[in-house]
């Protein structure tokens, strides 16, 4: 029994404290204290966020931190997440940003959930889900999610990284099929989901705009993001078992 949060990091420097903050009050939760352990995984972040989370994690023995020689991309960071998350013997992990755009008072409504194998933080369920996002933003979320809608034939907010996944019910194997490295690990882990039947919930979410810092969705990963709904697009049709579990090919 235990439930890890897993949360990537880089040049987060000025969100980490207060997320830290936010997460440890959740264990005060009424009527259900969340007790987590928490795990950041940093790809050397010239801001500094290593450091500050070495701090904490000094401070507090639940908060753990895996250091990365340099920025991997956000797709093998949630790998190494869900791995560690195995390898521990944790029922329950929740992944979430590090912005300030996941608040963490979804975690107890994700907990409570308790029949599907995962729980999607969705930006389409409410009307003002994205209000405090510029109409770029907006636009490249509701373009990623007609894509992954229309291409992988999914309905659920495929890109979103805030997620409960019930370890217990899903092989580890699931996720050895998914090859994006950057933020088409999000779409492509959920399609191996979805294909395999395993249940998928959606919890509507209020997305407050980033805290401090930049974004790292670039024009050149958001690119890559499209590139690879073509690609997984194209490979299913080619090979519909390509992401059966048990299936060799
Ligand atoms: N370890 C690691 N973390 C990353 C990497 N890229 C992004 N992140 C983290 O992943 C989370 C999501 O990244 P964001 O930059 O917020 O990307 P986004 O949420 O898709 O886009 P915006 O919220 O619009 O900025 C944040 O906590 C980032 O610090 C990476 O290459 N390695
Ligand atoms: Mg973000």
């Amino acid at each position: 029994m235990g439930i890890l949060i897993f949360i990537p990091t880089y040049n987060e420097r000025g969100n980490v404290a207060r997320l830290c903050q936010q997460l440890n009050a959740l264990r005060e939760h009424q009527p259900t204290p969340v007790i987590a352990d928490i795990l950041f995984v940093d790809d050397n972040s010239p801001d500094g966020t290593g450091e500050a989370l070495d701090q904490l994690a000094a401070q507090y023995p639940h908060i753990h931190v895996i250091h990365r020689a340099g920025k991997e991309g956000i797709g093998t960071a949630h790998q190494v997440g869900i791995r560690y998350a195995y390898a521990h013997g944790y029922d329950t992990l929740i992944t979430m940003d590090c912005d300030g755009t996941h608040p963490p008072e979804y975690i107890p409504e994700f907990l409570a959930e308790a029949n599907a194998s995962v729980a999607v933080g969705s930006r389409y369920l409410k009307r003002n889900s994205l209000d405090e996002w510029t109409w770029l933003r907006r636009i490249m979320t509701y373009g990623g999610h007609t894509l992954t809608r229309t291409f992988l034939n999914m309905p659920y907010d495929a890109s979103s990284a805030y997620r409960r996944y019930r370890l217990k019910q899903i092989p580890l194997q699931l996720f050895d099929l998914v090859q994006a490295r950057g933020y088409g690990f999000f779409f492509e882990s959920l399609y191996a989901l979805h294909v395999n039947h395993f249940a998928i919930h959606e919890v509507g979410i209020i997305l407050p705009a980033r805290g401090s810092g930049e974004s790292k969705m670039s024009f050149q990963e958001a690119w890559h993001g499209i590139s690879r709904i073509f690609t997984l697009w194209f490979s299913i049709t080619r090979n519909r078992k390509r992401y059966l579990l048990g299936v060799e090919g």
